[in-house]
């Protein structure tokens, strides 16, 4: 292992030692102003001035690499963290398996890695720009301090992709760190590289559900990414990771929360018939049926970004040595998967079914299984909190082929238990699968901020524990005047 140190003295905190890197710290020290100019415009709005009770990485040791103080946002130390270099590391899967892990951009493979990087990077600061109204309708200080949390670690984020493309990549790499500050989430013009950074989280309940199913599909991707046999990108990505796990943290318990408050409204008002949704609404919570639309959504349009089921782009990054698997390092096979077969669920005269397909070529496919698994566990404890409250609903999440917009299912109609329907029927069914303008309204009306300290909205429970083991009434915002 080496440099674990992190030097915090320049204005670029790093475990690179970017001080005797003159070039590379030049490069970003020129883009620093612009990242702050991004931030201050797209950055959480009205709370820049405020101080927040937020952790900044300091280090890179996993037992203790967080600390926590105030800091107004656009003062947070982002930095450059690598996680520790294995000694003799070697490339663990394609055809370089058992090869040294490169410690340069292997040429023959740099628009590759440079695009993977790239779209990595993208989806970063997109969540911050589609993130950036939440502040106002925070349901307490508490669940606030986590979104400007969650939104500097995606600035940071940002930060660990533009290392890799001003050190490794010249002037194009200059020139995609620069883009990756004018690309806009939603613009019709500029917009974010991969669909779901372009949709709107315009209330907490799509924060959390984002949180909770894209943030993981940053956590699957990261994963793969860390299998990689480009060193820098592998140990970037295992630092991300350490972060990344927070965020799932803030989705998953955020639903808790709230189904815990309903249950608990519900049980208090003597519902247990979880369709009473006009009789649940008035107690000032969120119906379960409301938030199971809110699921079949955001997991839906989560499992776009693992791309088509079948793709040339993910066999070349595995075969190349670029992208690997899930938890590579704990797969017990040959690592290069050119002989075997892998069943992927198409779309086949019609009909949903599974085929083998060369494994090779079902890499996105494997890894959006992989995704569903671990989606699975949390909702696991969502119907247990459900159950303890003796209300006959189970969150499901929907079929694979459900309002999709990329790869095999596309261009049908799918209810959430994945039958075909009609363009007449989904026209007709679809309020059914997917929030309706009455249901996006209603949470609306719902999104009124809580500013107190140690106070919550009515839709959603205090947490069992404060971060940092602070006390329930502490003040993790200071909201300064605007
Ligand atoms: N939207 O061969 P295919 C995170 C394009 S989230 C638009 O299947 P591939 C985070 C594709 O680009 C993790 N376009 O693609 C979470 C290709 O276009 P070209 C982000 C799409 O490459 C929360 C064409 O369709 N990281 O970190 O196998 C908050 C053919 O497709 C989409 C990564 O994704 C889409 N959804 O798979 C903050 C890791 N899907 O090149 C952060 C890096 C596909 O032919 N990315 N297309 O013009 C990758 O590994 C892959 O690029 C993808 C796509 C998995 C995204
Ligand atoms: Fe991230
Ligand atoms: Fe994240």
């Amino acid at each position: 292992m080496n440099i674990v140190q992190v030097d915090y003295d320049g204005l670029i905190p790093n475990n690179v030692g970017l001080g005797e890197d003159v070039r590379v710290k030049h490069a970003l020290e020129k883009w620093h102003p612009g990242y702050i100019n991004w931030w201050n415009d797209m950055g959480p709005e009205g709370f820049q001035e405020s101080l927040v009770y937020l952790r900044t990485a300091i280090s890179v040791d996993p037992k203790g690499w967080a600390k926590f103080d105030y800091v107004r946002m656009p003062e947070y130390r982002w930095g450059v963290l690598l996680a520790p270099q294995h000694e003799g590391r070697k490339i663990p899967f394609g055809m370089h398996k058992g090869e040294d892990a490169w410690q340069e951009v292997p040429g023959e493979y740099r628009a590759m890695l440079r695009r993977l990087v790239v779209i990595q990077g993208d989806t970063e600061p997109a969540s911050v720009e589609q993130q950036r109204y939440l502040g106002k309708t925070a349901p307490s200080l508490y669940d606030m301090r986590n979104l400007f949390q969650v939104n500097v670690e995606e600035g940071r984020h940002l930060w660990a992709m533009v290392y890799l493309l001003q050190k490794y990549f010249g002037t194009d790499g200059r020139e995609e760190a620069e883009a990756l500050l004018q690309r806009r989430s939603g613009d019709p013009d500029t917009p974010r590289m991969l669909g779901a950074f372009n949709e709107k989280t315009p209330d907490w309940l799509s924060f959390f559900m984002f949180t909770y199913f894209t943030d993981r599909d940053g956590k699957m991707q990261l994963e793969a990414l860390a299998q990689s046999g480009f060193d820098p990108l592998s140990r970037t990505c295992r630092f991300m990771l350490t972060e990344e796990a927070h965020h799932m943290f803030v989705g998953e318990t955020g639903i808790t929360r709230i189904i815990q408050r309903t249950c608990e409204a519900m049980k208090e008002a003597g519902i247990s018939d979880p369709n009473e949704i006009e009789k649940v609404r008035k107690l000032g919570v969120i119906d379960l049926p409301t938030i199971q639309k809110k699921a079949n959504m955001h997991f839906s349009l989560t499992l776009d970004l693992f791309g088509n089921e079948i793709s040339t782009n993910a066999a070349n990054a595995f075969h190349s040595g670029l992208k690997g698997r899930y938890r590579e390092d704990r797969l017990k096979d040959d690592h290069q998967l050119e002989g075997g077969t892998y069943p992927v669920l198409r779309l086949i005269d019609g009909k949903i079914q599974n085929e083998d397909s060369p494994a090779l070529s079902a890499l996105n496919m494997r890894l959006r299984d992989d995704y569903v698994v671990d989606c699975n566990v949390g909702v696991g404890r969502w119907n247990k909190m459900i159950a303890e409250h003796g209300i006959p609903f189970e969150i499901k999440l929907p079929h694979v082929a459900f309002h999709r917009h990329i790869g095999e299912f596309t261009n049908i109609k799918a209810d959430v238990s994945g039958n075909v329907l009609s363009d007449a029927e989904w026209a007709k069914r679809r309020g059914e699968f997917l929030p309706s303008d009455g249901d996006k309204d209603f949470i609306e009306s719902l999104m009124q901020p809580q500013m107190e300290p140690g106070k919550f909205a009515s839709w959603i429970a205090p947490p069992r524990v404060g971060i940092d083991n602070k006390p329930g009434d502490f003040e993790y915002v200071k909201i300064a005047d605007a």
